[in-house]
């Protein structure tokens, strides 16, 4: 049989090293599909429920494997419904393949069934590289290019192909005017300063009697260089939301996260520093930062448009985190005064303690910090965890103490609902053999986890470690954003905005085959957990969580308690069980050591 285009385009996807691709099909890409069929294997095509799920699906087996993910779906609707996804990828730099179908060459621009733009509409998300195949000859060139730039600029890149280009005989360009030849490969090169900027960082870093270090997704390839210049330096080191596991939580040192659902100590540390060392971080939000003038800045990352973005950095270095802090290594100096750093490991050690009584605060019926709580030394060696959108990144954020090997991502740039179950069913796909576990808000899984749940009972048998848990935490609300809209904007609960249906989940779970565990007792949790860790298959845990626990920012400012008390002050329906939980909350926080009062 003659090579299709369509087999032509599996068939070099494969030599690119493409064994996986997430998706959904329909009439635009059919081409394509017969060929993935006709390969038998070649390359494993992975069913989402959704479009969107799968591209959330490719985002994350690139994070986790650090290759290209790959998504494909058929024209109009599949298309469009892989965007957002696409975007979650675009904003965490990772190297994504968008393939989509398109109606036949000969009825574009005809308002025909299924048209849209696809290159137009693919043009923010994908504008590295977008491009709508028109002949057989120039469909190598199209993947050949999508994928180098994907990798190379860890970006999204998409090709579009009508499907009667997919059928046609595939030719392979003539050496003539008007052709291109390209080739397959790419290899990341190895990025590194020069020595001179080196030293102009290491005189920055050696001036520093106050070095405080945020590493992110950049620095998860570098543990030991990020832990071996901290303790040259004497600093304390804080992480984004992305690089969660970029350095183990039992370090006294690591003061945790940063930002909105960051802790004490990363606050403070940044407010008292006088020198800030940034590795691979892209962290949005300037007010968790020093002070401009406040500390002198080195910055260390991979593309140079994050460069001085959020602080003004005195030496910005384009360079690969694990190789630059290496090369920095020799050039620093033994901070001799360990007074910085016993500081910042006596705050944490408290902010700890914080936690503990902030999750062992009594709540109704289950409060969500404690569901965290308990888990936290229950997580297995290996472990990859994903969150939600929603309150429970907070407990995410805060409450898990990582440990080294494990791994753990979410929608962090776009930080989109709905992505903790197609990232936890990406993390299979990449990790057989690790035990993978979600936390999920309850409107997120309505949104569409719960279908896509639908998907794990499609694969799990052939997944090496079965243990696959996600936790829902029910609180019947949008809690998150009712939150922000008390303490940010002083507005009370809308509950027409705000509430949602309760929903069974662990029961839809039975219902598709696997196992449900439902828990509204907190004295209960740990057995829940240790239960759902032992289960033969995976497992939807739903734990009944009390809406008026405060997802609080580790700083709360006077303004925004002003507003605050204002939203008190006007009639919230939930007045009096916010008041006590969020009274307990902060009472906590002051008093660690004292319960509030019920
Ligand atoms: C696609 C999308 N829509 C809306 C939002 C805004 N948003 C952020 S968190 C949140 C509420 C999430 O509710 P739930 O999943 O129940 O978690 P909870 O906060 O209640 O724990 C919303 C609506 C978003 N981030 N993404
Ligand atoms: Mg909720």
């Amino acid at each position: 049989m003659t090579q299709t285009v369509g087999d032509f385009v599996v068939e070099r996807l494969h030599s690119w090293g493409v064994r996986k691709i997430f998706g959904y099909p329909g009439d635009g890409i059919n081409g394509v599909f017969g060929a993935l069929r006709r390969a038998e294997g070649k390359i494993e095509f992975i069913q989402a429920r959704h479009e969107e799920m799968a591209a959330f699906m490719a985002a994350a087996y690139a994070k986790f494997t650090g290759k290209l993910g790959v998504c494909i779906a058929t024209s109009g609707p599949g298309a469009a419904h892989l965007v957002t996804g696409l975007y979650d990828a675009k904003l965490d730099h990772m190297p994504v393949l968008a393939i989509v179908g398109q109606q036949a060459r000969t009825a574009l621009g005809g308002h025909y069934q299924q048209e849209i733009d696809l290159p137009a509409m693919l043009r923010d998300v994908a504008g590295a590289f977008v491009q709508q195949g028109t002949e057989p000859a120039q469909v190598r060139h199209l993947i050949d290019r999508a994928i180098r730039i994907a990798l190379g600029g860890r970006t999204v890149t998409a090709i579009v192909l009508p499907n009667d280009l997919q059928e046609e005989s595939y030719q392979e360009p003539p050496r003539a005017h008007g052709t291109l030849h390209s080739g397959v490969g790419y290899h990341p090169p190895m990025t590194l300063p020069h020595q001179d900027d080196l030293r102009s960082a290491a005189d920055i870093l050696n001036d520093g009697k106050k070095v405080a270090m945020l590493v992110g997704a950049g620095a998860l390839g570098a543990t030991d260089e990020v832990i071996a210049v901290a303790d040259r330096l004497g600093a304390g080191c804080a992480k984004a939301l992305l690089g969660r596991t970029a350095l183990p939580d039992d370090l006294p040192w690591v003061t945790g996260s940063i930002g909105l659902l960051g802790t004490e100590p990363s606050w403070a540390m940044m407010n008292e520093c006088d020198t800030l060392l940034m590795v691979g971080s892209g962290f949005p939000y300037a007010e968790f930062l020093p002070k401009e003038g406040q500390a002198r800045g080195v910055q260390i990352d991979l593309s140079p448009e994050m460069l001085s973005l959020r602080y003004p950095m005195d030496v910005n270095l384009v360079g690969d985190a694990a190789e630059t802090l290496r090369a920095l290594l020799p050039l620093l100096k033994p901070q001799t005064d360990p007074g910085w750093r016993k500081r910042i490991a006596a705050h944490t050690d408290t902010w700890w303690k914080t936690l503990e009584q902030r999750a062992l605060q009594p709540a109704d019926p289950v409060n969500p910090q404690r569901v965290v709580w308990e888990l936290s030394p229950r997580l297995p060696d290996g472990v990859i965890v994903t969150s939600d959108s929603g309150s429970c990144a907070n407990w995410y954020a805060r409450d898990l103490k990582f440990r080294r090997g494990m791994m753990a991502s979410l929608s962090g740039g776009l930080a989109s609902m709905g992505a903790a179950v197609p990232y936890a069913i990406a993390a299979k796909f990449a990790h057989g053999d690790r035990p993978v576990i979600a936390l999920v808000g309850d409107g997120a899984m309505q949104m569409n986890n719960m279908a896509e749940l639908i998907t794990v009972a499609k694969y799990w048998r052939d997944w090496v470690d079965h243990r696959w848990i996600v936790c829902v935490f029910n609180n019947e609300d949008l809690n998150q954003v009712t939150w922000e809209q008390r303490v940010f904007e002083g507005d009370p609960k809308f509950d027409a905005s705000q509430k949602i249906p309760d929903v069974p989940y662990h029961l839809f779970a039975e219902l598709i085959g696997l196992k449900g565990i439902f828990c509204d007792d907190p004295n209960q949790l740990g057995a829940a957990w240790d239960e759902a860790l032992a289960a033969d298959r995976p497992v939807v845990l739903e734990v009944k969580t009390d809406p008026e626990v405060p997802p609080l920012p580790p700083h709360i400012t006077l303004e925004q308690a002003l507003k605050f008390g204002r939203t008190v002050a006007r009639s919230d329906p939930r007045q009096g069980g916010m008041l006590a939980g969020a009274a307990r909350q902060i009472l906590s926080s002051i008093l660690p050591g004292q319960h509030g009062s019920h």
